[in-house]
């Protein structure tokens, strides 16, 4: 038996973390043979931590064999302590006639104090995966404050645009979805994404030659990808979380997993034209467990090129808002 990881999660008692802590116990996100130690921490709020102590009496009664141990805590500096992952999901939501740039302020000092919690006690192979929105700038935030951990410790998920991006070209081109293969999403995790269908494949042939609607591929495609969000709140009246969980699931599987090919935002280093400043969405493949290359050499047309300078000024813009912050 492998010895036990510890996973730091945030916002353990929100409704992504509802969905997303058992498929962690299960070993959906590590493995079958790989136990954990969850480290759940919540707001500092008694309803908030309420709720979380009902959360570890549900894990408890799923008697899962490779949960080694829970532990609840308000506190970061306990909630992250030896933390080989730090999967940031709590996030203050945006309310009524809040601007934007009023999240993105407000959350940055809730990620400020996470990035330099998590340099100063997690592990020492510690990697972060921030969920909670803005996620790209509020990954770039956390990973401003981290001394001792490098920038490529800190990701920020795209991956539920990328499986949403997966299913639209499979039910478009009416083939199963495990023939869609190679679509990657560039940019921020927000309507202005670009996921990129040119360099997309179904069955192995060029997505652009299978769905040869390009008015198609250019218009409600990436609209439908890209409004996902909204359009689940519409039906549902509350967001995404499941697929959130198994976004989420999938974003760390892969990342531990050589080899995989997959969609994560990470600090740009001016690839594909991003600011090298910002976290951006970009193809990545895996080659030792938590470590990746991002893949480069995708050749972007016109109409591609005018997306991805759409995402990258507002992830400029976001950066503008914080620049403060960061300093
Ligand atoms: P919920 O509001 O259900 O849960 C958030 C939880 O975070 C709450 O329990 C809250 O008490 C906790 N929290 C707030 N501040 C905290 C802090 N400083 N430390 C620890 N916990 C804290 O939201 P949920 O639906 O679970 O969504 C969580 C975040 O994911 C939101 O920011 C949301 O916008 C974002 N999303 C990101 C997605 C992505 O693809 N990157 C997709 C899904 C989701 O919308």
């Amino acid at each position: 038996m492998k010895s036990p990881i510890r996973v730091a999660v945030t916002g353990a008692a929100g409704q992504i973390g509802y969905s997303l802590l058992p498929r962690i116990a299960s070993g959906s996100m590590f493995g079958p043979d790989q136990p954990v130690i969850l480290q759940l921490i919540e707001a500092p709020f008694e309803k908030a931590l309420k709720a979380l102590e009902g959360v570890a009496m549900e894990l408890d009664d799923c008697a899962f064999p490779l949960l080694k141990g829970i532990v609840m805590t308000s506190d970061p500096a306990v909630g992250f302590k030896d933390a080989n992952w730090c999967l940031l999901v709590g996030a203050k939501p945006r309310g009524p006639g809040m601007e934007r740039a009023d999240l993105l302020k407000d959350n940055g000092k809730i990620f400020i104090e996470q990035g330099k919690v998590i340099d100063a006690v997690a592990a020492a192979d510690a990697r972060v995966a921030v969920v909670g929105n803005p996620a790209n700038t509020n990954c770039m935030i956390a990973a401003s404050q981290a001394k001792r951990l490098t920038p490529d410790r800190f990701t920020a998920m795209v991956r539920l645009d990328q499986n949403r991006a997966q299913t639209q070209l499979a039910k478009k081109a009416g083939v199963d979805l495990t023939e869609v293969k190679n679509i990657f999403i560039y940019g921020n995790h927000s309507p202005t994404m670009f996921p990129s269908f040119a360099h997309a494949t179904i069955a192995g042939q060029p997505a652009t030659s299978v769905i040869t609607d390009s008015a198609w591929l250019q218009g409600p495609f990436l609209e439908t990808v890209g409004k996902r969000g909204a359009a689940i709140i519409a039906a549902r009246g509350a967001s995404s979380a499941a697929s959130a969980a198994n976004a989420l699931t999938d974003h760390v599987r892969s990342l531990v997993t050589p080899g995989a090919v997959h969609s994560i935002a990470v600090k740009s280093n001016g690839a594909y034209g991003f600011n090298p400043n910002v976290w951006a969405g970009m193809p990545v493949r895996t080659t030792t467990p938590g470590s990746y290359e991002v893949i480069t050499g995708y050749v972007m047309d016109d109409f591609a090129k005018s997306k991805i300078a759409a995402t990258n000024k507002e992830l400029e813009d976001e950066r503008s808002f914080v620049a403060e912050m960061i300093k």
